[in-house]
C-alpha cells in the first residue's frame, strides 16, 4: 500500500468507506493513526465542558432524549432558562477545570428571537473568562447565525446524529435536510461547526458508514465531530436499544478520522460506562477531544479526576487554554 492509498479517500467513495470498517483492525487503526500523525500532536487532547442552559421541555421527539415533552423521560418537564450569574459560575468553574471551550446547550426545536438577547449575553461571560464558545440551540435561521457570529461565538454545534437513511427511525417532528440547512446557515456565517451523532440507536454499520459521509459531503468539513455513544435514557424510545459492540466505536472513530483528517474528533456522550482501555484505543484511532466536567446535558460524564489519571497514564496532556479572553485562538497543533 503506497503512502496516498494508506491516508486519502473520496468522501463520495461510499463503497470505499465501508471497506474502511471492514479492514483488519490492525490495518485500519494503522491507517487512521498516520493520517491523525500529519495533522495533529498526537498527545495532545482538547477539553470542551457543557452547560444546559435550558433543560428539558423540548418539542421535537427524538427517540433517544431524556428532554423530549413528548416522552416520559426525566427532563420530559422543562425549566426556564438560567440566568447570567449561573453561567458566569459555571464558566468560572469550567475554566478552573482546565476545559478550553464553553458549550451551552437548549432543549429547543430552535431559539426564538427574545432568547437571542440571553443567548449574546452568555456568549460574553464566557468569553470574559477565557473560554472559546459554543452554542447548541437548534434549528437556526440565516439571520439568526449572522447575529451569533456578531456576538463573537465561536462554534454552533448542530448533529445530523444518524445516517440520512436512518433518520426517520428516530425523530419524526423534523427532517435529516432540516438539520443540514441549519450546518449550512451557520457556516455561511462564518461560524465554525461542531457536527457529530450517536451511535447505538439501532444502527448498521452500513448507516454508521453512510453518516460519517455525510459530515464528510458537508460544505465544509465540520471542525469538530463529536461521537457520542447512546446513553439509554429511561422513558425514551430507546431506553432498551442494544448496546454498541466497543470494537465497532473504534472502528468508527478511525474511520471518522480517515475521513476527516483536519477535524477534531470528540469522544462525547458514554464516556462514562467505557473502560480506560477503550478510551485509550479511541484517542490511538485519532479521537483528540472531550467533555471535561461531572456532567454532560443532564446524564453523568466521566468525572475529572478520572479523566486526569487516565491523561497521566497516557502522557496526555490537555490542549492550552485561551491566553486572554476573547485573544485569537493559541495554536499548538499542527491544524486545528
Ligand atoms: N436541541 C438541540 C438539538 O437537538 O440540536 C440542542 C441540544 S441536543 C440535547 C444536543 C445533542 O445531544 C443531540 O444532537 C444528540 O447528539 C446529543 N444527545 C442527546 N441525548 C443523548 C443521549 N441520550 N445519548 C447520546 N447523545 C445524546
Ligand atoms: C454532543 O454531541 N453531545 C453533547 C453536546 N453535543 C451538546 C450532549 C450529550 C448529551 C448526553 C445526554 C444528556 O446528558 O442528556
Ligand atoms: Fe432533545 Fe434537541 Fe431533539 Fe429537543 S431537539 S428532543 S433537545 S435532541
Amino acid at each position: 500500500m503506497n503512502d496516498q492509498s494508506i491516508t486519502s479517500i473520496r468522501p463520495d467513495d461510499a463503497e470505499a468507506i465501508e471497506a474502511l470498517f471492514a479492514l483488519p483492525f490492525n490495518d485500519l487503526l494503522y491507517r487512521a493513526h498516520t493520517v491523525h500523525r500529519r495533522h495533529f500532536d498526537p498527545n495532545e487532547v482538547e477539553t470542551c465542558a457543557l452547560l444546559s442552559i435550558k433543560t428539558g421541555g423540548c418539542s421535537e421527539d427524538c427517540g433517544y432524549c431524556s428532554q423530549s415533552a413528548r416522552h416520559e423521560g426525566p427532563a420530559s418537564r422543562g425549566t426556564p432558562i438560567m440566568d447570567s450569574d449561573e453561567v458566569r459560575a459555571a464558566a468560572k468553574r469550567a475554566k478552573a477545570q482546565g476545559a478550553r471551550r464553553l458549550c451551552m446547550g437548549a432543549a429547543w426545536r430552535g431559539p426564538k428571537q427574545a432568547h437571542l438577547e440571553r443567548i449574546v449575553e452568555f456568549i460574553r461571560i464566557a468569553k470574559a473568562e477565557g473560554l472559546e464558545t459554543c452554542m447548541t440551540l437548534g434549528f437556526l435561521s440565516e439571520e439568526q447565525a449572522r447575529q451569533l457570529k456578531e456576538a463573537g461565538l465561536d462554534y454552533y454545534n448542530h448533529n445530523i446524529n444518524t445516517s440520512p437513511e436512518h433518520h426517520a427511525n428516530i425523530v419524526t417532528t423534523h427532517t435529516f435536510e432540516d438539520r443540514i440547512e441549519t450546518i449550512a446557515n451557520a457556516q455561511k456565517a462564518g461560524l465554525k461547526v461542531c457536527c457529530g451523532g450517536i451511535l447505538g440507536m439501532g444502527e448498521s454499520r452500513r448507516d454508521r458508514a453512510r453518516m460519517l459521509q455525510a459530515l464528510a459531503q458537508l460544505p465544509e468539513p465540520p471542525r469538530s465531530v463529536p461521537i457520542n455513544v447512546l446513553v439509554p435514557m429511561p422513558g425514551t424510545p430507546l431506553e432498551n436499544a442494544p448496546p454498541l459492540e466497543p470494537f465497532e466505536l473504534v472502528r468508527t472513530i478511525a474511520v471518522a478520522r480517515i475521513l476527516l483528517p483536519t477535524s477534531r474528533i470528540r469522544l462525547s456522550a458514554g464516556r462514562h460506562a467505557m473502560s480506560d482501555e477503550l478510551q485509550a484505543l479511541c484517542f490511538f484511532a485519532g479521537a483528540n477531544s472531550i467533555f471535561l466536567g461531572e456532567k454532560l446535558l443532564t446524564t453523568d460524564n466521566a468525572t475529572p479526576e478520572r479523566d486526569k489519571a487516565l491523561f497521566a497514564q497516557l502522557g496526555i496532556v490537555p490542549r492550552p487554554q485561551e491566553k486572554h479572553a476573547g485573544s485569537t485562538e493559541t495554536r499548538t497543533s499542527k491544524t486545528a
